[in-house]
């Protein structure tokens, strides 16, 4: 294909080809419709996701306790953040202006501000349908979940075996495992494992079996803990000891990546629930330290805090079986994605994935690619008119294949070395 002439024209096949990329999900908290209520979906969820409960006790609510909040129903939930937070404060923050971006797409009326007509529209919808509704105007391949082999509630649907549709992959979520042994040991034991609370060599071994048992079971893409500001490596801790004697063997045998998720300050506010989890600066050194340690095992890393983002750049210069990805959580916001996707860019090319939606409503994932796209689209247009006026001539397939590196052509040939 003939190179781009000028600047108009790769601004131009630029913006495009973000428009048209099929996108690769790779961290979500979706579920299979067939999982029940564990897939949350429809304006009320998405009213009520934790960000949005954050959002409402910031503000005065009245008289109205975190407490009270909890008892009331779901949809009386919703409407106490509908006029407080949306009527009454403005919808200016990314969550709020996210679900407005995809109660506009599906082409309700929200600027009308009619709930009532808008609750009336979900409750017709079919889930199945819905799902793929959803990922049609996303445009994604696939999405990857978040599957706890220690939340029974995720387990009794997995002994079930209920259909997953081929566009949710799994991931193994193995936090309990790293952070807190005594409550997965008893989840092991309960399932016929011979785990004690004591994480022992003989504990360790048993623990391997578990995990490479639900690695068989649901054929995770990868597995993945999120870990607190303090996790450090290497170390002697019982962290440590169950990465270095289970979750790396399984990485290596299975050539399945360890997704190291940073930086959480869990229950910062408990009263909030997941909402209530804060942020710290993580230790780059325990990811890089790995890194270095098991040169066969792969680490995909995503970093809560800020101020993790340039050392994590550096990191993954120096690390082949390191892969940078997502703007996490509270690093999701356009003013931080559009600094750290052009960080990535002049410091990694295109050798990382630009974000994860860490949808927990399916609905969400309508907004957060698009909000996406428009961030990345203006930065990738200014990169690529850097390039051009040092000399460079892109051809549109290069423009095309280069923006696809970034929204999940880079993480499955990571996947795949
Ligand atoms: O640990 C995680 O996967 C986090 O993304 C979640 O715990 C968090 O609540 C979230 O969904 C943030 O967006
Ligand atoms: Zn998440």
């Amino acid at each position: 294909m003939t190179q781009l002439k000028d600047l108009a024209s790769l601004d131009s096949a630029v913006r495009q080809a973000v428009a048209d990329v099929t996108i690769s999900d790779i961290h979500t908290h979706l579920f299979s419709p067939s999982h029940g209520k564990l897939l949350l979906w429809g304006v009320d969820e998405m009213l009520t996701y934790h960000y949005m409960v954050a959002e409402l006790f910031t503000m005065n609510p009245g008289d109205l306790t975190i407490e009270a909040f909890w008892k009331l129903p779901k949809r009386a939930q919703a409407d106490l953040v509908w006029e407080h937070v949306f009527l009454k404060h403005g919808a200016l923050s990314e969550a709020c202006r996210g679900v407005v971006t995809t109660l506009n797409v599906l082409g309700l009326d929200v600027a009308g501000r009619d709930l009532a007509g808008i609750r009336k529209w979900v409750d017709a919808q079919n889930v199945d349908d819905y799902l793929a509704k959803v990922f049609g105007i996303a445009n994604l391949d696939y999405a990857v979940m978040t599957n706890n082999p220690f939340k029974p509630e995720e387990v009794a649907c997995w002994d079930k075996d209920l259909p997953v549709p081929v566009s949710l992959k799994t991931a193994l979520r193995i936090d309990d495992l790293l952070v807190n042994w005594p409550a997965a040991a008893k989840v092991m034991r309960q399932a016929g494992y011979k785990t004690t609370a004591k994480c022992d060599p003989a504990a360790r071994k048993e623990a391997k079996r578990f995990i490479l048992d639900w690695v068989s079971r649901i054929e995770p893409v990868y597995m993945a803990a999120s870990l607190g500001p303090d996790f450090g490596y290497p170390s002697d801790s019982d962290s440590a000891k169950v990465l270095d004697d289970v979750l790396i063997p399984v990485a290596i045998e299975r050539s399945l990546p360890i997704a190291l998720m940073m930086g959480v300050k869990k229950r910062m506010n408990p009263a909030l629930g997941d909402g209530g989890d804060g942020v710290g600066v993580a230790d780059v050194d325990a990811a890089a330290n790995l890194c270095a340690t098991y040169g066969d095992a792969k680490f995909i890393c995503t970093m809560l805090s800020r101020v993790n983002q340039h050392e994590l750049c550096v990191a993954a210069r120096k690390f082949g079986n390191l892969h940078v990805e997502g703007c996490w959580w509270f690093c999701n916001s356009p003013s931080i994605i559009d600094e750290m996707t052009r960080m990535r860019l002049e410091m990694l090319g295109t050798a990382f994935t630009c974000q994860h939606s860490d949808a927990r409503v399916l609905d969400q994932l309508i907004y957060k690619w698009a909000h996406m796209r428009e961030i990345v689209a203006n930065v990738l247009a200014e990169k690529f008119a850097d390039l051009f006026t040092a000399g460079w001539r892109p051809t549109p397939d290069e423009v095309t294949r280069d923006i696809r590196a970034i929204f999940g052509g880079s993480f499955e040939a990571f996947l795949a070395k």
